[in-house]
């Protein structure tokens, strides 16, 4: 018997068909959530794989009706963002006696005075700030990473920052040419000389790389992202120095032509990318201004004493953005690591010519535990009110004792969770983490300053590894929309767990507890306008709580 050609094309087509059936069904029973694919490299918990075809998603988030709470959990033992859901209980006594049990059990050899349940109570009539977002960077490291996986691959990673069916990030940091986390050295007018900035042109970087990633970002964001700019280095020719790295400063005076030059950089960079329909909500007074000061420092910076900045900002930057195009977009100043405030802030916001300019301080992470949040960040709200305080860079293995990436690693989660929950509770109203992609070694970067991200690709095999500090981040930035206030909440007795509350625009309510410890806490959340949650924070975990209130 002889198979015709047209009869084998037939049932290869309907065994195909048959195929994607399965394949859809298999997609649908799912229901916009999936599974984190996970692999242990040996750092303590997992990552999640994912490539082209696959990849692990809690979905859009919706709340259930008034009564009832949804919680997410991820921890060191595996749950990534894993979904449950229960029954407010209204005015029920048993519930503190259930809690009690448990903890006796756990800890029988606690005195006994210890042994009443922790119990966190909601006080929605306490508020404070206002969230406006979180994010990471576009650098260009983040951009060649991202764009050297296969086309369906890339799609998943933004989808996953940026969809409704990712993490929500609104805010995207983009460097203004070159820093460590690029191949080369570069500034958009390297030509010496040129006052006019006649010469000034976006790099290949931009328009072939971090532009089109930024807008195929915009276009899955249901938000519009919030862009916000940071430069590292003048062009040579405007520094003390002659070069992008060292020690360096802009030459003369704030007033004089090189300041004057350098504040119209910005401008020049906001109309290019305006050109590609990207607008910046804010610019930062310049990355790390501590870097360029003190030491030869290897990589791109531009030194700034907080008196030349406060300088700066009245004489130059703040009145040619005032009468630019721009006049709108937001000064941020430091952006730098948040051990420097208060005194920072004093020098600058103190002076009425550079405060009027000025909308917000951005802050670093780095070492931060030298200084308690409360005196640096607390100090600086107290004093300044109408200054908000935003996170604009952090990542995990940059300390030389802990370097470069670590897959898997549960620690960089917590840190990344306690840092996120510090600053919340110190008025900070969003988060920025530093590249959004790097590969296995923490590249690119031509000073070879590898750190770790929350998203680590490995092209030759086009997966990429979504860390434990993604999820860190998502407990946060998928749960506090713009607009979200901080609300008090009072604990009924000490504990080392960390918390922090919200109310969001829609009246719900959302808290997020980190157990850092090794064995797990019972606890029992009480919203005073809905009733009581029972629950527990397991060891080493983060948790979501959320729920509606009408
Ligand atoms: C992608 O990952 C999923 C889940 O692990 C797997 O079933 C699928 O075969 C992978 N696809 C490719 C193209 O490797
Ligand atoms: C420009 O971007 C906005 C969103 O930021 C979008 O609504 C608009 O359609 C875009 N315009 C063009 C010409 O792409
Ligand atoms: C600064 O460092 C660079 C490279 O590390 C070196 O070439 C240069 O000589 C140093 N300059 C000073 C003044 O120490
Ligand atoms: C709990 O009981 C008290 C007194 O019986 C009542 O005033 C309060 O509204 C109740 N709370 C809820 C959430 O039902
Ligand atoms: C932050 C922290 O460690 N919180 C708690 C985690 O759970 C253990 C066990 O109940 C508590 O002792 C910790 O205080």
């Amino acid at each position: 018997m002889r198979f015709s050609a047209a009869a084998m094309v037939r049932s290869w087509t309907s065994g195909l068909l048959l195929l994607l059936v399965l394949l859809s069904a298999g997609v649908l029973s799912c229901a916009g959530s999936s599974k984190c694919v996970g692999r242990d490299f040996g750092y303590g918990s997992v990552v999640c794989e994912c490539n082209s075809t696959y990849c692990d998603s809690v979905g859009p988030v919706t709340l259930p009706p008034l009564g009832q709470y949804s919680t997410y959990l991820s921890s060191m033992a595996g749950s990534r963002l894993e979904v449950g859901q229960g029954q407010v209980q209204v005015n029920s006594s048993g519930a503190g006696e259930c809690v009690c049990v448990c903890v006796c059990v756990c800890y029988s050899d606690v005195p006994f005075g210890f042994l009443s349940a922790l119990r966190l109570t909601i006080r929605s009539e306490q508020k404070y700030q206002k969230i406006r977002g979180f994010g990471g960077a576009m650098t260009d490291a983040a951009a060649i990473n991202i764009l050297s996986l296969s086309a369906g691959a890339q799609e998943q990673l933004l989808r996953q920052y940026f969809s409704s069916e990712g993490i929500g990030y609104s805010v995207v940091r983009v460097p203004m040419a070159s820093c460590d986390f690029s191949t080369r050295l570069y500034t958009y007018a390297d030509t010496p000389g040129d006052y006019n900035l006649d010469s000034f042109a976006l790099a290949s970087e931009d328009t072939d790389m971090k532009i089109p990633l930024l807008q195929r970002a915009q276009a899955m964001s249901p938000q519009p992202l919030s862009l916000l700019a940071s430069a590292w280095s003048a062009p040579a020719w405007m520094k003390t120095n002659n070069a992008l790295t060292g020690k360096g400063s802009l030459k003369g005076k704030p007033g004089g032509k090189e300041h004057k030059t350098w504040a119209q950089y910005y401008i020049r960079f906001l109309q290019e990318y305006a050109k590609y329909n990207l607008t910046f909500w804010a610019l930062t007074t310049g990355n790390e201004p501590s870097a360029g000061l003190l030491t030869n420092y290897s990589f791109q910076a531009l030194g700034f004493t907080p008196w030349e900045q406060k300088d700066w900002v009245a004489m130059d930057l703040g009145p040619a953005v005032h009468s630019s195009s721009f006049p709108h977009t937001h000064i941020l100043i430091l952006d730098d690591n948040r051990l420097l405030l208060p005194f920072w802030a004093k020098v600058v916001l103190d002076d009425v010519h550079a405060g009027r300019y000025v909308h917000g301080v951005g802050v670093h992470w780095y070492y931060d535990n030298l200084v308690p949040a409360a005196i640096s960040l607390g100090a600086t709200h107290k004093l300044y009110p109408e200054y908000y305080l935003f996170g604009t860079e952090a990542c995990a293995g940059w300390n030389p004792l802990d370097r470069g990436v670590k897959l898997g690693s549960w620690a960089r989660a917590e840190a990344y969770a306690h840092d996120i929950m510090e600053d919340l509770n110190n008025y900070v109203v969003g988060w920025t983490d530093w590249n959004l992609a790097l590969d296995q070694t923490g590249g690119p970067n031509w000073v070879k300053n590898f750190v770790d991200s929350p998203v680590i690709v490995d092209v030759t095999s086009d997966v990429f590894y979504k860390q434990p500090t993604f999820y860190s981040m998502a407990h946060f930035s998928k749960f506090l929309w713009a607009g979200s206030q901080r609300v008090g909440v009072t604990a009924n007795k000490a504990t080392r767990l960390e918390y922090t509350a919200f109310v969001r625009p829609d009246g719900s309510v959302v808290l997020i507890v980190l157990n850092r410890s090794s064995s797990p806490i019972q606890l029992e959340v009480q919203d005073p306008t809905v009733g009581n949650i029972p629950c527990s924070a397991p060891a080493h975990s983060l948790l979501t709580l959320a729920w509606n209130t009408h």
